[in-house]
């Protein structure tokens, strides 16, 4: 495939220097902004962010600062969790849904302050959401996309660099915790958080500047480390069932279908309630499931997804796979209908190049 020309469109992030001399070979656009696919192959990045470190530009995940009087207020309202219990230190994984249960967005949410917060948003235009949600009700509130770059540091040695940059401090944050650290003549939200299962942090990286001396000096400090420019990878995302919003659920799906269930737990009136309250109740009519498809690992890369067939049926939609050389197996995340949802019911896969048979699992791989 041909290359992607940057404009203000498409644009570049304060690391792309980086990601560049890192030889990243594919992208794709998210929220507006570049984000590399891999650097030498899936499954090279795979295994050496298992063994050892690395240091993403995760940029794309842009910020909605949301800030004011009632910016509790307007995040009660949007938030499927409950905004009240939040400590001052802490990130919320959260769905943001319609008026029908929806899913417009999966941010995480960062607590700056009693009356600020930022979303750090999966692909989708969620500025526009809590805009038109602030004007249209006369809320005392500033939202805006401030120039904040979360850069992640994942695997098992990220701790260790970390340390190296930051102090032994960040040995004690805790899981979806933050502390503010210094760098330089400034000082950044450092979270326990990114996406991956090896384990990391997320530099909030406020002010574009900061970003290439940051990545380079992780890099210096991280040689002996083996630590690498890398990127979220698509094979250890999934048999981590860490879902994609936009590929893996959207806005025809709700949290209860996309097995978000344990993090809807507002009492507050927020929007989308009454259909999420309803299917906890009775249930959804579908739900996202960790399927094993069978081999070989040569699944050609289908853009759309994958139809999903059961007793001639079509029963489903799964929207990312891979080969995944620790299970030798290929993982997916499907969006499976009640009637063939339960583990080990087997399902077909229809793909360009024929139908292939495949498993629905209790969980996903790790
Ligand atoms: N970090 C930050 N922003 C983000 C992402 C991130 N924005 C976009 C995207 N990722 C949002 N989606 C997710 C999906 C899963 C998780 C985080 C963001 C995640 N889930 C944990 C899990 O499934 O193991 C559980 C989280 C919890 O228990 O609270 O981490 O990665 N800044």
């Amino acid at each position: 495939m041909a290359g992607i020309i940057p404009s203000r469109r498409i644009r570049g992030t304060p690391f792309s220097a980086l990601v560049e001399a890192a030889g990243a070979k594919a992208f794709t656009v998210y929220n507006h902004m570049l984000l590399a696919s891999y650097y030498e192959s899936y499954e090279a990045d795979y295994r050496h962010l298992k063994e050892h470190v690395q240091i993403w530009d995760v940029a794309v995940e842009r910020q909605v600062s949301i800030k004011g009087p009632d910016a509790l207020r307007l995040m009660r309202q949007m938030s499927t969790r409950d905004m009240d219990k939040m400590a001052e230190d802490q990130c919320y994984y959260m769905p943001i849904c319609d008026h029908n249960g929806g899913m417009l967005n999966d941010p995480v949410a960062i607590k700056i302050a009693e009356d600020h917060y930022w979303l750090s948003l999966a692909d989708g235009d969620l500025l526009q959401w809590a805009l038109g949600l602030a004007i249209g009700q006369g809320f005392d509130v500033e939202i805006e996309e401030p120039d904040v770059s979360p850069l992640a540091v994942q695997g098992p040695k990220a701790e260790d660099l970390m340390a190296r940059v930051f102090g032994d401090e960040i040995r004690d944050i805790r899981f979806f915790r933050y502390k503010r650290l210094p760098f330089s003549d400034t000082e950044f939200v450092v979270a326990r958080s990114g996406w991956s299962k090896q384990g990391g942090f997320e530099i909030y990286v406020d002010g574009g500047h900061y970003g290439l001396p940051l990545g380079n000096l992780l890099l210096e400090k991280g040689r002996d480390l083996s630590a690498r420019v890398g990127c979220p990878n698509l094979i250890e995302r999934i048999e981590g069932g860490l879902l994609s919003y936009g590929s893996d659920m959207r806005r025809d799906n709700s949290p209860i279908e996309s097995g978000l269930s344990r993090f809807c737990n507002s009492p507050a009136d927020y929007i989308g309630k009454r259909e999420i309250e309803r299917q906890k109740l009775e249930g959804p009519k579908r739900q996202i499931r960790s399927v094993e498809i069978d081999g070989p690992g040569d699944l050609p890369h289908n853009g759309a997804g994958w139809d999903v067939y059961g007793d001639g049926q079509k029963v489903g939609l799964i929207a990312s796979a891979a080969w995944s050389p620790d299970f030798q197996t290929n993982v997916s995340i499907g969006m499976i209908d009640k009637s063939h949802w339960n583990a080990g019911t087997r399902i077909e896969v229809h793909t360009k190049r024929g139908v292939r048979g495949a498993t629905v699992r209790e969980k996903f791989w790790i």
